[in-house]
């Protein structure tokens, strides 16, 4: 593959020469936004949804970011253009910028705005159709008082201690709960359930706004199921007929094993596996072109 062309503020730059500073307070303090977003097929799904969260997370920890949504937007299309890609994940960055050593953001001057763009492979490969292994975590997802988990921030150190901790006993993704005992969401994808032919899944104070989620709620209107928001305890996850999470990396997976015991049959469920084949269509055949 050849080099691919990163941007920074304004700029493309090389991969081995896109470096920033060490005084960035994103890496000093994991004190920035980003999104994860996908292009299938020449086309970037649901931009204008990737974009809007990125300004509200932006919002949320008082940063403002140094580009409109417009202007965003057209920087994540002139990535992918730079690098001919037709099938990607593109990551936007955007930290506090340059700062000294101590924690005051009113000592960066400026956000640094990165966006890097690369070919992208499935996440978990086979396992759609085998199914994922679930670990429910002793770890706590972020306490929404404490940090929201709506913000894609850059401090993810709470989803990859969940992540340790999943892989240490063996599953392929973490389960958290909140500190109320709800289930919160996974490290990196929203969780829903399917029982008795109805849908489930947590209301969003302790998780991410999971733009995938939105769309699985959609999809599922669409064919008639209505998703319940609710709080969920583990008992209902381990009785479910049917568990999914859905996440940009994710798109929408079955989920058969939790903590040692078998989901339902202990294969991908029915309304699960037409999840799957309405994200591939609905991912294959909408959002914005990028070449035109
Ligand atoms: N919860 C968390 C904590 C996430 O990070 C989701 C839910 C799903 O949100 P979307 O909007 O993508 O449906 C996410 C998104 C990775 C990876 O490499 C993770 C995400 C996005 C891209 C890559 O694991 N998480």
């Amino acid at each position: 593959m050849s080099e691919l062309l990163i941007y920074i503020n304004g700029e493309f730059v090389p991969q081995a020469e896109a470096k920033v500073s060490v005084y960035d307070h994103g890496f000093l303090y994991g004190d920035g936004v980003f999104e994860g977003i996908r292009a299938y097929n020449g086309r970037v799904f649901k931009l204008q949804e990737h974009v809007d969260r990125i300004f509200d997370s932006a919002k949320a920890i008082a940063m403002e970011i140094p580009l409109s949504k417009e202007e965003m937007s057209e920087a994540i299309l002139e990535t992918l253009r730079k690098n001919n890609l037709r099938d990607a994940y593109i990551r936007p960055i955007v930290s506090r910028g340059n700062g000294d050593l101590g924690l005051d953001p009113r000592k960066c001057e400026k956000p640094n705005v990165i966006i890097i763009a690369q070919g992208w492979g499935a996440m978990y490969g086979d396992l759609y159709e085998v199914g994922l292994t679930g670990i429910s975590v002793a770890i706590r997802r972020n306490a929404p008082d404490a940090l929201s988990p709506n913000i894609k921030s850059l401090n993810y150190l709470n989803n990859i201690l969940a992540k340790i901790e999943a892989n240490e006993k063996g599953g392929d993704e973490a389960i958290f709960l909140d500190n109320n005992g709800f289930v919160s969401e996974g490290s990196g994808d929203n969780i829903f359930i399917v029982k008795n032919n109805k849908v489930y899944t947590p209301y969003t104070i302790n998780n991410l706004k999971g733009i995938t989620r939105a769309t699985a709620i959609e999809l599922l209107a669409e064919m008639g199921y209505e998703t319940v928001e609710t709080n969920l305890g583990l008992f209902d996850l381990y009785t479910a007929d049917e568990i999914f999470v859905t996440g940009t990396a994710a798109e929408s997976a079955p989920l058969v094993k939790l903590d040692g015991r078998h989901i339902g049959t202990g294969k991908p469920g029915t309304l699960t596996m037409k999840m799957v084949e309405a994200f591939e269509y609905i991912t294959q055949n909408t959002g914005t072109p990028i070449y035109e």
